[in-house]
């Protein structure tokens, strides 16, 4: 028996020696030492024997016991920290690492100037109307001193829904919705911007779609110096502290007097150079003073109160501002156009 238990003592270690995980130490530890193990099966024989041999081979039982259990104990403590160093080495997180950050997006060059031009008249007490695009022709045209067959009328071809409702062409019938509203209140101190819509073929400078911001002030005693003063601030807050302007006569059905406006040219200062083709002005806006019979129409008496209005393309004024030769890259949305006007 004794020799039994030494050769059962070699085989095992042996074994032991080549094993490769814990399921394969299991499996051996069930084989030796189990309930039905070959140990156990060994000892069972100890029922025949002697008195005297019996503790002896029990001892010697012991020690094999002892010997097998502690390289199966060594085995599986070796594969456990094995183990969990492959979990540690897999689950490594680099804290230190700069996190994933998002593309950021940038406001688009029209909105950059929209909100650049609402600033600035906010900043003289104005507050900012929106309305509908899809507009009924009274609040068009007809509000605006434009009447049904008006030559006007042809002047702007217009995007029709039907006879009586089309896209507006211009942001004055959010003035004239404003003016209705307040029901002969003063002071009106307002700015619209929005898209109009014109029957045009979209070329480097035209476009069927595009941004207008009007301004509107009626009050008591409001002269066409008021006007003029308005628009030198607001030029001189937009081109520089140094920009001139210059009025022109001209005419818009809906003021009277009406006058074109030019700003010294912010390239050059006005000496001449190719962004103002060498006349040293830059046109910008369209201005006058409310026509009678447009505040009258709107509820407001023209012996007590008189306005100005102003009229200014946003396009126009980006594409001077920063050199876009087509208007058609505003609407184009290609990323290397837009791009050139985030931050970094
Ligand atoms: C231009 C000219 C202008 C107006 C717009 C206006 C509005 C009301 C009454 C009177 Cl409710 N006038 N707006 C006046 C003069 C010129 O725009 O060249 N726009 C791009």
């Amino acid at each position: 028996m004794r020799e039994r238990l030494e050769a059962l003592r070699t085989e095992a270690l042996q074994e032991l020696a080549g094993v490769s995980g814990l399921p394969e130490l299991n499996e051996l530890r069930v084989k030796y030492l189990g309930k039905k193990g070959a140990l156990t099966e060994i000892l069972r024989g100890m029922g025949g024997l002697s008195a005297e041999e019996r503790p002896v081979i029990g001892q010697v039982g012991n020690e094999v016991r002892a010997a097998i259990e502690e390289v199966i104990g060594r085995k599986q403590e070796e594969f456990q920290q094995a183990e969990t160093e492959a979990r540690l080495r897999e689950e490594t997180i680099d804290v230190t690492l700069p996190g994933r950050t998002s593309a950021a997006g940038a406001l688009h060059p029209l909105s950059k100037v929209i909100q650049e031009i609402e600033d600035i008249f906010i900043g003289m007490g104005y507050t900012v109307e929106e309305g509908p695009e899809v507009e009924q022709d009274y609040y068009n045209f007809e509000a605006l001193n434009l009447p049904k067959n008006h030559p006007a009328r042809d002047m702007q071809d217009s995007f029709y829904i039907t006879e009586d409702i089309l896209m507006r062409t211009h942001t004055s019938p959010v003035q004239v919705r404003t003016m209705e509203r307040k029901k002969g209140e003063v002071p009106v101190k307002i700015i619209c911007p929005g898209k109009v819509y014109r029957r045009d073929d979209d070329d480097a400078t035209h476009s069927h779609v595009f941004t207008q911001i009007e301004g509107l002030v009626i009050d008591r005693n409001i002269r066409m110096s008021d006007l003029k003063g308005t628009l030198l601030q607001f030029v001189r807050e937009m081109f520089g502290p140094n920009t001139q302007i210059r009025m022109r006569p001209s005419f818009f059905p809906f003021t009277e007097p009406s006058a074109e406006v030019d700003v010294s040219c912010f390239g050059c200062g006005g000496h001449g150079c190719r962004i103002c083709k060498q006349t040293g002005w830059l046109e910008i806006l369209g201005s006058g003073m409310v026509h009678p019979r447009v505040l009258e129409m709107a509820g407001y008496d023209p012996s007590e109160y008189s306005g100005f209005a102003f009229g200014m393309g946003v396009e126009r004024i980006a594409m001077l501002k920063y050199g876009v030769d087509d208007i058609r890259h505003f609407y184009t949305n290609d990323l290397r156009f837009l791009r050139q006007f985030a931050r970094v």
